[in-house]
């Protein structure tokens, strides 16, 4: 009997694209993940290719358990045990996401810079507060200067923290003062952004360190450096050049694409073209362009985590999450798909020749054979925009008789930062997290957990997202979100407040009914975990749950994970006290040794340890029975109870 085909996405209007391809013949992820099995080696950390003489391949014994013995006979050429190995392809992983998050910082920071300077025209300082909040809390002078002096200064001494060789990086002092202190003792606290990678591919070199500990311990330094670094400058500059997120309403999925408009799918990662292609597309000379091509007009929407950079800020509507970005094509209504850099697939040139769909590229450093390259240059960024613009409306007669856009798209409600939070929680005058601390001691709200990561095409499409964060929101888990598991949940209609009484157990949706917000929040893109970091802060700065985040009764998880910025997020939360839980697969299990290291040695150094687990229910709980633990140990697991107590009981009380 032939094997049941693997289902490959949840998705209706995904299941759709995916049969429409495949009556095409179009080749797609889904299809090569199912003909192209993971090398059971290297999946498992226990494959080095780091210099000529491998690579070398130290598996597991087949079938048994292995004796200390034979573990020792797992080497390399050069001696290299099996815990090395593994241990030097998980930091890797590590030094690959956090230069991925900290470029896209750099790159920010020196578009602020040249917007302060006045060289950069069209953009500006949107968020004059968040500017003087910001230079007080990194020693930038405010006196009497103006915003620009100040931006420059506050956008400098940003762009200083990726080469700064010694000290520690600036935001370091945002976190709780335990944490910090506890950074110090494990020589944990990043000295610089570049350093710390750089130091990590160093030591990862060939017959350089080969003690897992330390190599773990600048994993979670480079990691550190990521998430209270790189990816915080990201976000923080963000906002105050492009504004800072605040509620409104957005739509998701695959029929945001419109049959009798130009179609711009923007893609990627970094908003510093994607908000001038915005501002493009809305500008009358290119919608009178348009029409005069047959078009009703100009519709943008957003793919991976360029989708949520331009959703959070101006409801442009999102096409889809990581899965969906050849999908989008097939449906043969994309006039133009424009990506800048993380996360685009090579295959995406390859489909657009199956359509008239053009894709084009923007940064110097992301190419692709086949694509149209219109670089983005800052300092003349609408013309560049505009350049974009034009390609797709010139494109749009071009279209075939091949399309199909599928109906399905879902409203959710999107642009919940950290101010954003602050404010709906504690109003304007008294912004601060008091009402949600104050709902987690009375039990009413369990706990927190932040559910964030990727699409992988070995595993259904969405399943783990929507499973483990219905099963939260149903224990009465207050559940934060970003990248494409934020989309994830949008999709299956969990971001609109309505949510709460439909899916959210009864303590959580009394709270989300009386503030007005969805069970689950969409705080942003990949580099906005950084935000959850602050939110977990000001918890704790709160007061009445404990004085470190690995106090707070909350936890995270990345259910369907696939990219090695996945792994710096989830080592820079391990790092900073969060128990976190990866689904699909896990790169260290070809080390028993160093995988105990980081499932249970590592909470007695950073509070926080990693857990993998692939039944997204069954990881639900391990998260729930944590955050109770951390209810226990505040001594608020009580409070959950809510026994009620009648007049003899409350006497016996009383006598105590
Ligand atoms: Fe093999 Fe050692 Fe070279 Fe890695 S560094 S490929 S284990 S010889
Ligand atoms: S886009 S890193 S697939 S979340 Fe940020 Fe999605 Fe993961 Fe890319």
């Amino acid at each position: 009997m032939a094997e049941e085909k693997k289902k490959k996405s949840i998705d209706a209007a995904s299941l759709q694209m995916i049969a429409k391809a495949c009556s095409e013949e179009i080749n797609l992820s889904f299809d090569r993940a199912e003909t192209m099995k993971p090398c059971p080696i290297g999946s498992v950390g226990s494959c080095c290719s780091n210099c000529g003489m491998g690579p070398c391949r130290v598996p597991l014994p087949k079938g048994k358990e292995e004796t200390p013995e034979e573990n020792k006979k797992r080497r390399g050429i050069c001696g290299a045990t099996a815990e090395t190995i593994a241990a030097r392809n998980f930091t890797r992983m590590i030094a690959g996401g956090a230069a991925a998050h900290s470029d896209h910082g750099r790159a920010v920071a020196e578009l602020f810079i040249a917007a302060a300077r006045g060289e950069a025209p069209g953009y500006e300082i949107k968020d004059e507060q968040k500017l003087l909040q910001l230079a007080l809390d990194i020693g930038v002078e405010i006196g009497e200067r103006s915003n620009q002096e100040i931006a420059i200064d506050v956008g400098e001494k940003l762009l200083a923290e990726f080469g700064r060789q010694d000290g520690e990086i600036l935001f370091l002092k945002r976190a709780p003062l335990k944490r910090q202190e506890l950074w110090r003792k494990e020589k944990a606290s990043p000295r610089g952004i570049d350093r710390e990678i750089v130091e990590i591919m160093h030591r990862t070199h060939a017959g350089v360190d080969q003690d897992y500990h330390n190599l773990l311990q600048q994993g979670a330094r480079a990691a550190i450096a990521d998430g209270w670094g790189g990816s915080m400058i990201a976000t923080e500059l963000q906002d105050i050049l492009f504004g800072t997120p605040a509620p409104l309403l957005g739509s998701v999925n695959l029929g945001v694409i419109k049959k009798d408009e130009v179609n711009i799918i923007i893609h990627g990662h970094e908003p510093l073209l994607s908000e001038m292609i915005v501002a493009a597309a809305q500008d009358p000379e290119m919608i009178k362009i348009a029409e005069s091509k047959g078009a009703k007009g100009i519709n943008l929407a957003g793919m991976c985590c360029t989708a949520n950079e331009i959703l959070m800020r101006h409801g442009v509507p999102l096409a889809g999450n990581f899965l969906q970005q050849e999908l989008a094509i097939v449906t043969g209504a994309v006039d133009v798909m424009v990506v800048d850099v993380q996360c685009i697939m090579e295959s995406l040139a390859n489909i657009s020749q199956c359509f008239h769909t053009k894709l084009v590229t923007t940064s110097p450093k992301a190419k692709i054979p086949g694509a149209l390259h219109i670089e983005f240059d800052e300092h003349d960024a609408i013309r560049s925009a505009k350049e974009v613009v034009k390609t797709a409306i010139e494109n749009f007669p071009k279209r075939g008789k091949n399309i199909r856009i599928p109906d399905e798209k879902t409203d959710l409600i999107a642009g919940f930062s950290h101010e954003t939070i602050n404010y709906m929680l504690g109003g304007i005058f008294r912004s601060s997290y008091h009402p949600l601390n104050d709902n987690i001691i009375n039990g009413r709200i369990r706990g927190v957990a932040g559910v964030v990561g990727c699409n992988n095409a070995r595993t259904p499409h969405n399943e783990a997202h929507i499973a483990m964060v219905k099963e939260l929101i149903k224990n009465d888990i207050l559940v934060i979100q970003t990248g494409c598991s934020a989309m994830a949940s949008a999709m299956a209609g969990l971001m609109v407040p309505e949510a709460a009484a439909d899916f959210a157990g009864k303590g959580l949706a009394s709270v989300c009914e009386a503030v007005g917000i969805p069970p689950v929040l969409h705080v942003g893109s990949c580099v906005d975990n950084s935000r959850i970091l602050v939110a977990a802060t000001a918890m704790v700065k709160d007061g009445g749950l404990g004085d470190d985040i690995s106090d707070l009764p909350v936890a995270g998880a990345a259910p369907e994970w696939m990219s090695e910025k996945a792994i710096s997020i989830g080592q820079y939360f391990v790092a900073s006290g969060v128990f976190t839980v990866f689904g699909v697969t896990w790169p260290t299990i070809g080390s028993e040794e160093l995988t105990s290291y980081l499932f249970n040695d590592f909470e007695r150094i950073y509070g926080g340890k990693w857990a993998f687990e692939p039944d997204p229910i069954k990881a639900a709980h391990l998260m729930i029975d944590h955050i109770d633990k951390k209810r226990k140990a505040l001594g608020i697991d009580k409070a959950r109870e809510r026994v009620l107590y009648d007049m003899e009981m409350r006497r016996e009380l009383d006598a105590v």
